[in-house]
């Protein structure tokens, strides 16, 4: 147990509140997961996997399934502080709301006490969280995601601060009534988040970044707040080792929107003889000055919550093989003749019948689909075949180079870099991607989506630009350089230029180049991109043609870009730095020229 006042007050008070029948407090221990999924199997949450050991397959409830951006809150002391982009209420009316919800919350069940680091404990990039829920499924999904459990007590010590996060599925027991397999309360969500106090309180919801708190809440809506009050950075960037032939490393941490293939960047394959790429980590970068001046980066998590559906052998042999064991599968479908789980893509053909993430009957050719388009699997980063021998390094990774860019089928060529860190901080900030089947909204429409942060960011965007911009001035630093990569242009006839997935080391190896200093690059209006001759496309069927589109800067179409930026940039409002102003209108300026 804990000596750490604050903390054993806080569960006291919020015993006091919820009035759960027990309360557990979470060691880490195999033998408490191994106890926690027993008790899921009996009450039909969970159902093993024969063909994957140690794994589990849970159907959550069918209105509760995804993050809920609309129930998201920053609540700051002052509106202005929350920013355009987010949702705001004042915080003693949310508390006061919060508490008739939370009040008699969690009756019938048990309050886990799960004591997290995020990031290697005892790091001094990592911080400690302690969530509080009545879920035993976000227990041993925590589990996996973070480090938790009484060596985390330990480094919290007497008087160590944490992160609170409270948590409850909202769904009370009567006495005698029995539980459903998914408890929620799905017309009352809140995932509220109080910067100030680092604080977060999540109601209603059992799924994914509404409930595993160490995720979107803690690593990047209230770590964004911390970071930019202690001068580093947390960001929704995936981090990489890329070896060259001759042994020499550079880690690259890149941000993406979704469906853009971050994570099958992340566990990339290169096709190129000799290189070599490993894996950090998929969704979230935590990155603090060292003495040298360098950047140095960690992944706060310790496992892959990644989206199941699209992944196969083809797109991401190396999460296929993460995922083989250990696992938990949320809204898959299952293969009873194999005792397997299955979603769209897995395989090239699906098999003839299985048990949808519904629990229907499911066959090829109904329409539907097996599996929700936003199934998961959680699964050990240590499972990664292609885990960097320094994903645990308490002092994390130097990086050389961060990457942005979108899903873009004209106008942005397949990589450039950034003039300067003020002008990459200007391309993260009006990164744009096309919406896909996969989104909610309009199909085709490019959206703006600063630096991947606009749902993660816990605080005014303005201001968040603001400190990129500072991160830049710091005294003796030495920055990443900063690049813009599209894998996603098309011909003018529809056809993909550029073959993707592990033929996206070949862009890789000219950042390695320009990070090297060797790599060869031309100046154009909007930054450097590679010549001709730079790019290794040895042994790769890509025209000479489509080779030149991917390198092309069309200044109408750039040029037609401006207004479309001004008008993002407008929702910023006074807050918006000048330095942002001032690199619009020099690109605007060297489209002209
Ligand atoms: O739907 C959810 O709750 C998961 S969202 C998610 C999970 C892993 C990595 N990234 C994301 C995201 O929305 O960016
Ligand atoms: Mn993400």
């Amino acid at each position: 147990m804990t000596k750490n006042t604050k903390l054993l007050n806080w569960v006291s008070e919020v015993a006091a509140l919820c009035q759960p029948d027990n309360i557990h407090w979470c060691d880490g221990s195999q033998r408490e997961a191994d106890e926690l999924c027993a008790l899921m199997v009996k009450n039909g949450t969970f159902k093993p996997i024969p063909a994957r050991p140690g794994s589990f397959w849970c159907r959550s409830h069918a209105g509760d399934v995804a993050r809920v951006e609309d129930r998201t809150f920053i609540c700051s002391q002052d509106k202005d502080d929350a920013g355009p982009t987010n949702n705001w209420c004042e915080p003693a009316e949310m508390k006061a709301k919060l508490h008739g919800l939370f009040k008699g919350a969690m009756k019938g069940r048990t309050l886990y006490v799960i004591p997290f680091s995020m990031g290697p404990i005892g790091s001094h990039i990592a911080h400690i969280g302690v969530e509080l829920t009545d879920s035993p499924y976000v227990v041993v999904n925590m589990r996996i995601m973070t480090r938790i459990g009484a060596k985390v007590l330990t480094e919290l010590g007497a008087h160590g601060a944490f992160v609170a996060c409270l948590h409850s599925v909202g769904a009370p027991l009567a006495p005698g009534q029995t539980d459903v397999a998914w408890p929620c309360n799905p017309d009352h969500k809140y995932i509220v988040h109080f910067p100030e106090e680092h604080t977060i309180w999540s109601f209603g919801s059992g799924y994914g970044g509404n409930a595993l708190l160490g995720k979107k809440c803690f690593s990047l809506r209230i770590a964004s707040c911390m970071a930019r009050d202690g001068g580093w950075l947390a960001e929704h960037m995936l981090i990489l080792g890329l070896t060259n032939p001759q042994g020499q490393k550079i880690y690259i941490a890149a941000a993406f929107p979704s469906a853009c293939g971050k994570t099958n960047l992340a566990m990339l394959t290169p096709t190129i003889p000799g290189w070599k790429a490993e894996c950090i980590g998929d969704d979230i970068a935590w990155m603090k000055f060292h003495s040298d001046g360098r950047l140095y980066a960690i992944n706060p998590e310790a496992g892959f919550f990644g989206v199941a559906p699209g992944t196969s052998l083809h797109s991401n042999p190396n999460a296929i093989h993460t995922v083989a064991r250990n696992s938990i599968f949320t809204n898959v479908a299952f293969d009873e003749a194999k005792g397997d789980v299955w979603w769209e893509e897995m395989t090239a053909q699906s098999p003839a019948k299985l048990t949808s993430w519904l629990g229907e009957e499911w066959a090829p050719g109904t329409g539907k689909k097996a599996a929700h388009p936003n199934a998961r699997y959680t699964a050990p980063a240590e499972q990664c075949p292609v885990i960097d021998p320094a994903w645990q390094d308490p002092n994390g990774v130097p990086i050389s180079a961060i990457l942005f860019g979108g899903r873009r089928p004209t106008t942005v060529p397949l990589v450039f870099e950034a003039l300067s860190w003020q002008h990459g901080t200007f391309l993260g900030s009006q990164q744009s991607s096309e919406t896909t089947a996969a989104q909610a909204g309009a199909v085709g429409v490019a959206r703006r989506d600063p630096m991947a942060m606009l749902p993660f960011c816990g605080y005014h965007m303005g201001d968040y630009f603001a400190h990129w911009l500072k991160i830049g001035k710091t005294p003796g630093a030495k920055l990443p350089k900063i690049f813009y990569v599209n894998w996603f242009r098309k011909s003018a006839d529809g056809r993909w230029l550029w073959p993707g997935f592990g033929e996206n080391a070949r862009v890789l190896k000219w950042i390695f180049e320009r990070c090297a200093g060797t790599g060869k690059a031309v100046q154009t209006a909007i930054g450097w991109l590679p010549t001709p001759d730079a790019l290794d496309i040895s042994g790769l069927k890509v025209s000479n043609a489509d080779l030149a589109e991917l390198l092309s800067v069309d200044k109408a179409k750039w040029l037609a870009e401006i207004p479309a930026i001004r008008e993002h940039f407008a929702k910023f409002g006074a807050k918006l730095p000048k330095g942002l102003v001032a690199e619009l209108d020099a690109l605007e300026k060297r489209l002209k020229a």
